[in-house]
């Protein structure tokens, strides 16, 4: 059978003379120009792009959100050149005797505070002694001044320390990280009773550099997240023995409640992650943004994109739901996306294949990528919203 007539086949078999590398030349230049032509095309077709329909929907609520690229800073959007902090000092937190309705989209990254009542009657837990064991795993990179914050959190999880072991794996760090990772891991197996201990130093390169600013920019994220997402399989693959159940949990966690673990647990899923809350002035405001629903809006965006686009969120408007938002479904309710924060995973999905995708995954990538490909293989992913861990 004759092999496909591909341009490289075509190459292969008689582009040797200038004639036929300028016809191949002009026949590229025409495909691009075609491509042109057709996204224009379809703008014209298309005179309200969903961020447009999004914006204008902001217009009519006149609601007062709070999107940012830059966490430290707050960017009230629709954005006109100004930026303004709507967060005053003295303001005290907002404490709510009610769970607000889930909302269309996510519209504000504030998460107001419920009462005690509230809180309990969703975190209260059974009477059970836990057998089963778990590996926590931190990718580690440049994050000394982190890691005692990070040994002060694991220390106090009331757990049983005998069933967890954890493992850092280290790269590229021009820091103290990888010494301090194994000092502490030896702390953790010696003086805190955890199970095993151990920091693994990857030998890999093409992580991003640079200050916070710089790596959070929006086109260094797929270079960024890549990495990351190779440095947790790698973690994956060294670590991962016969336990359980796998948590994984970033380093840069400044507060995590102490029976993180048990309330995971409680949820029963496959994949489960709790939100990822800051603290600002007398706030609480939504961190981590990878852990969402997907809804008809951005499900219907990324039919628009191309297939090896990536659907970022933290850098505007969102069209999805963020996990504090859909406190009003229940303790545990179903999500789409996930981030690194904090996330326990049955052991049984890692091994039966689930990874970090290390490319373009359903235009998401690592963790987010993780859970795109958890739902494919079958698996559960849930989210509950009502446990807290602080960056
Ligand atoms: N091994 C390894 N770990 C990394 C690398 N970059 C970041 N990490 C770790 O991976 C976890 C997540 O990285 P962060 O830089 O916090 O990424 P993020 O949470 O998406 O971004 P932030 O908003 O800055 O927190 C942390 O525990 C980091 O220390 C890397 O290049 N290699
Ligand atoms: C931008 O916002 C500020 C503050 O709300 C307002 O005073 C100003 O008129 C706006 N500018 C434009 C060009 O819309
Ligand atoms: C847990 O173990 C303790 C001590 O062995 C026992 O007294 C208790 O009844 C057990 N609780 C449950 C719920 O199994
Ligand atoms: C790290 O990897 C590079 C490239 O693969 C190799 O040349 C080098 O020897 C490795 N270094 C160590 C310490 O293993
Ligand atoms: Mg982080």
């Amino acid at each position: 059978m004759p092999a496909p007539c591909s341009i490289a086949t075509i190459k292969k078999r008689c582009c040797s003379g200038p004639v036929i590398t300028c016809l191949l030349t002009l026949n590229l230049i025409g495909t691009f120009m075609m491509i042109l032509l057709l996204m224009d095309v379809r703008k014209m077709h298309n005179p309200l792009s969903s961020q447009d329909k999004l914006r204008r929907l902001y217009e009519e609520r006149q609601f007062l959100p709070v999107f940012e690229s830059v966490h430290s800073r707050n960017q009230i959007f629709p954005e006109n050149g100004t930026d303004k902090d709507i967060f005053e000092e003295q303001e005290p937190e907002k404490v709510l005797d009610y769970i607000p309705p889930v909302p269309k989209i996510s519209d504000s990254d504030v998460v107001p505070s419920l009462t005690n009542e509230i809180m309990e009657q969703y975190l209260e837990l059974p009477d059970t002694n836990y057998t089963d064991t778990i590996v926590i795993f931190t990718p580690v990179r440049n994050s000394a001044e982190h890691l005692e914050t990070y040994e002060t959190q694991l220390v106090k999880l009331t757990y049983p320390h005998h069933l967890i072991s954890v493992f850092f794996g280290e790269d590229n760090s021009d820091d103290r990280t990888f010494t301090i990772a194994k000092m502490l891991a030896k702390r953790f197996s010696t003086i805190h009773g955890f199970k095993r201990s151990k920091a693994f130093h990857f030998n890999i390169t093409g992580g991003v550099d640079g200050v916070w600013g710089d790596i959070h920019e929006r086109t260094m994220q797929f270079a960024r997240r890549k990495h990351l997402a190779k440095s947790r399989n790698m973690l994956l693959r060294r670590g991962l023995k016969d336990e359980k159940w796998v948590l994984w949990i970033d380093c840069d966690i400044s507060q995590t409640p102490k029976d993180l673990i048990q309330q995971l647990l409680f949820a029963n899923k496959d994949l489960v992650s709790p939100c990822c809350l800051f603290r600002y002035k007398n706030f609480k405001r939504n961190y981590d943004k990878n852990i969402w629903r997907e809804t008809d809006i951005s499900l219907e965006d990324q039919k628009h994109m191309s297939r090896d686009q990536l659907m970022l969120e933290g850098y505007g408007p969102t069209s999805r739901i963020y996990l504090p938002d859909l406190r009003a479904e229940g303790r545990v309710v179903p999500i789409d996306g996930v981030g690194g924060c904090a996330l326990l995973v049955r052991a049984d999905c890692h091994r039966k294949g689930l990874i970090f995708p290390e490319d373009v995954y359903e235009h998401v990538i690592e963790t987010e990528g993780l859970a795109k490909m958890a739902k494919k293989m079958g698996y559960s992913v849930y989210g509950m919203p009502f446990v807290e861990v602080f960056h």
